[in-house]
């Protein structure tokens, strides 16, 4: 694919083709088998494949193991605070609708102190795509009980096991208004992890990813199974799905599900389990940053609306 010129928005076609090297910042810091090395790769995949331009593609995160990603990348990005991956990345993606917005979270950082911004992102439905990787625990502070922590599962804050069962992103996605894309896959399925991103840039509003992370280092035990034996892991598939020849021929435990029925698609997160695919997708659902963006106003008009607005509540 050949990218246009974005410096000048001319249209023409530059001299230059971003390779997947181009796009890599320094070597990440992650442990060795860490998830969030896959899911950088295939980000860095993505970014060349759409040959998106580095000074217009921006990727924010909050503050966990997985939020360093923006470092590790040589696009703008901006690594935020806990939690507040989803506001930031909104106002970017308002301000500047010309830019490919990406949110990474962590699974405490987005399910726990995140989460009234989940919600309300999802409703929202700018056009982004939001990244969950899901490791089951609080990676950076030391295994601390996160909201997806298995029931029993001992960590440093809950010794004993964690006490209530685990929150399902999934089915908490799916239980908002105006959802538009839920998928779910794993960071050691890398062409499925691929496609699902892709499809994700692809979607017109918020694309929700669950992406299931090993983190061998605290929850090394919680995703071995399915790791290792391909049958215990279930893939979607549907003609309006994510395809993969390669993950459906590894994975050979097929469930169809069209992904435009959106209660099949929440009695199907509902039932948990190793499932990866396209759980619900619609791309007519209202965008936010669509409807509310006004065309036509100079950076003059905009100050003197503001203004006029202000004078109203002059006393
Ligand atoms: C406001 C605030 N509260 C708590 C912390 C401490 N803290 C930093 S990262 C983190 C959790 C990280 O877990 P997760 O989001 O799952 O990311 P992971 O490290 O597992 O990738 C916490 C509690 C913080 N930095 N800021
Ligand atoms: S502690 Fe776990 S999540 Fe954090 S870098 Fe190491 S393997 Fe990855
Ligand atoms: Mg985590």
């Amino acid at each position: 694919m050949t990218a246009t010129c974005t410096l000048t928005d001319c249209g023409a076609a530059p001299d230059v083709e971003y390779s997947m090297d181009d796009y890599a910042g320094p070597v990440a810091r992650w442990c060795p088998g860490c998830g969030d090395h896959s899911v950088l790769s295939a980000a860095q995949r993505l970014l060349a494949t759409h040959q998106m331009a580095p000074e217009k593609t921006v990727f924010v995160s909050g503050i966990g193991c997985s939020s360093r990603f923006p470092h590790y990348l040589r696009t703008y990005g901006f690594h935020g605070i806990h939690g507040r991956a989803l506001p930031i990345s909104t106002g970017v993606k308002l301000a500047r609708p010309d830019l490919d917005v990406f949110a990474v979270m962590g699974d405490g950082d987005c399910c726990s102190i995140g989460a009234a911004h989940w919600i309300h992102a999802v409703r929202y439905n700018v056009n982004m795509v939001a990244l969950l990787l899901d490791n089951n625990i609080y990676g950076l502070t030391k295994k601390q009980t996160s909201p997806t922590t298995p029931q029993g599962f001992p960590s440093n804050t809950q010794p004993r096991g964690s006490i209530l069962p685990p929150m399902n992103p999934l089915s908490v996605t799916l239980g908002v208004t105006n959802a538009s894309f839920v998928a779910q896959t794993a960071d050691w399925a890398p062409q499925h992890l691929y496609a699902t991103l892709d499809a994700a840039y692809r979607h017109r509003g918020f694309a929700f990813v669950r992406i299931l992370q090993r983190c061998p280092i605290w929850t090394a035990s919680l995703f071995r199974d399915a790791v290792q034996d391909p049958a215990k892991v279930e893939v979607l598939v549907h003609e309006k799905g994510i395809h993969d020849a390669t993950t459906e021929a590894i994975h050979t435990n097929h469930l169809d599900h069209d992904p435009s029925d959106l209660n099949a698609a929440r009695a199907l997160a509902e039932e948990g389990g190793m499932r990866l695919g396209l759980f619900f997708h619609d791309p007519t659902n209202a965008c936010y940053d669509e409807t509310r963006r006004v065309p036509g106003y100079t950076p003059e008009d905009r100050i003197a609306i503001l203004k006029r607005e202000l004078d109203r509540h002059a006393v």
